[in-house]
């Protein structure tokens, strides 16, 4: 952590500087409008928060501190994290330190293994992954420190105590939730000399003779990492944060978000979906029936899981990341055939249903087809994956919050009378008590 911390403290004073002439100087002038549609519409597309850890252009996909994702997909999660902390990948020393400095703190106390056994047999693995980290918050740095009165210009050093103790937790939590939950077996220890992602992968208990599910897990956990600030799970924890709630209440409580099925659960629903199509046609099925496949799930008021998104208009670069490492690998597996002609028929059905913006695949369209192949076959504990490589992005996206003395979120909201006043809307007929907008 010394270097990490380090380049940090380096940093931050130019950050505070630049914001606040930013803000000095053109602290009046418009960024965003908001429609009447906008406002009803799950706020897309206004540009009203900042997040400097990555952006998502619609037509490049996921960059991290200004790179494509897919020029670092080869990087390490440490590595990520780093960048995403700091602007910087991280020299060979500072990599080393970091890594060291996990291992210092990845053991997980033992209340967390009692709370975790006395929930119910069936509970999700993300509820248990969120109930774990949450019991944790008694070991909070910010906590202490804020309590002992700690200046506001520090609040990000306690911040990252937190966020390196529970990082370097979160594997050991995870694997252990596994094994417990899907009787796996005994919980299997860390190995020293070993990376995050490898044992990890290690602690799953995965059989992996050649190291291939090992890097399956690196580039599972690179690729998830973080995905700019405005959805579900990234702005839920930054909701939080923002009212000094430390990193783990925040933490937690986007995990909460990235449990929906519109959001990370996507993941476990879009390999179902998969498996669906495989088992009715008895193996991957010709392009007709795929189509028609495609039909029945729309006409029947569902989505299609694994496609579309709220902000990006072309193929998911981290789709195509495990596309092209599921083709590498094993090219002639029966799932990942699916996988590949869904996505070459569902861009289509889906442009020709004309409803959703973009028919294109997203990252979940993947992944799961990724982990199925190496014998990780629970689907309820996919999001897990997605999870604890998303820690990644929120607390980083805290640290940097923290630094740059990111204020408590407050948006107004208004009353559907307000808009239909505001609009000069005619006011509905009809029954004036069940109406949102009664007459006078
Ligand atoms: N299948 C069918 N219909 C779809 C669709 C899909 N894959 N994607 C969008 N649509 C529909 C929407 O449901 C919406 O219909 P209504 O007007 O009837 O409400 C319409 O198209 C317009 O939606 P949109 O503006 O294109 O998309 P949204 O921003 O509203 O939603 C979602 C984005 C990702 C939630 C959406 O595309 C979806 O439900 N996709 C399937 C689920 C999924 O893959 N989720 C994972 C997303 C990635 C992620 O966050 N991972 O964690």
């Amino acid at each position: 952590m010394a270097t990490l911390k380090k380049a940090l403290e380096r940093k931050i004073p130019r950050w505070r500087e630049e914001i606040r002439s930013l803000v000095k100087e053109h602290g009046d002038e418009q960024i965003s409008q908001v429609s009447v549609r906008q406002a009803y519409g799950g706020m897309r597309g206004i540009r009203c928060m900042v997040c400097d850890t990555s952006e998502v252009p619609p037509d490049i996909g996921l960059m991290i501190r200004g790179t494509p994702i897919g020029e670092l997909k080869d990087r390490t999660p440490e590595e990520i994290f780093y960048l995403l902390c700091t602007g910087d990948l991280p020299d060979k020393r500072a990599l080393s330190a970091l890594g060291t400095d996990l291992n210092e703190r990845r053991r997980v106390p033992t209340y967390v293994w009692k709370v975790l056994e006395a929930m119910p047999k069936d509970s999700h693995p993300m509820c248990m992954l969120d109930t774990a980290i949450l019991v944790m918050q008694r070991d909070s740095e910010f906590r202490r420190a804020y309590s002992e009165g700690i200046r506001r210009e520090d609040y990000w050093k306690p911040t990252l105590e937190d966020a390196l103790n529970l990082l370097a937790r979160l594997p050991g939590i995870a694997a252990g939730i596994y094994r417990m939950r899907f009787k796996k077996g005994k919980r299997i220890s860390p190995k020293k000399g070993l990376t995050w992602s490898e044992n990890f992968a290690r602690m799953l208990g995965i059989p992996d003779k050649t190291g291939e599910f090992a890097d399956c897990m690196r580039l599972y956990l690179t690729l998830h990492c973080d995905h700019e600030g405005g959805n579900v799970s990234a702005h839920a924890s930054h909701l939080v944060g923002s009212a000094l709630s430390d990193l783990y209440y925040a933490v937690s409580a986007g995990l909460n978000g990235l449990s929906g099925p519109l959001h990370g659960l996507a993941n476990q629903e879009c390999l179902g979906w998969i498996l669906q199509v495989n088992e009715r046609f008895g193996g991957s099925p010709t392009d007709e029936q795929l189509r028609k496949f495609a039909w029945d799930t729309l006409n029947s008021g569902k989505v299609i899981p694994g496609y579309g998104h709220a902000v990006l208009r072309v193929t998911d670069p981290r789709f195509a990341a495990f596309r092209e490492f599921g083709l590498k690998h094993f090219p002639d597996d029966p799932i990942l055939d699916t996988v590949d002609k869904t996505y070459r028929i569902v861009p289509e059905v889906l442009k020709e249903h004309g409803k959703a913006k973009n028919p294109w695949p997203n990252v979940d369209a993947a992944s799961g087809a990724i982990l199925y192949h190496y014998g990780l076959r629970e689907f309820s504990y996919y999001t897990v994956l997605f999870a604890v490589s998303r820690s990644l992005g929120m607390c980083s996206q805290m640290i940097v919050a923290r630094a740059i003395g990111s204020p408590i979120e407050r948006p107004k909201s208004v009353t559907t009378r307000w808009v239909t006043d505001t609009v000069g809307a005619a006011t509905p007929s009809g029954d004036g008590k069940t109406a949102l907008v009664s007459k006078a």
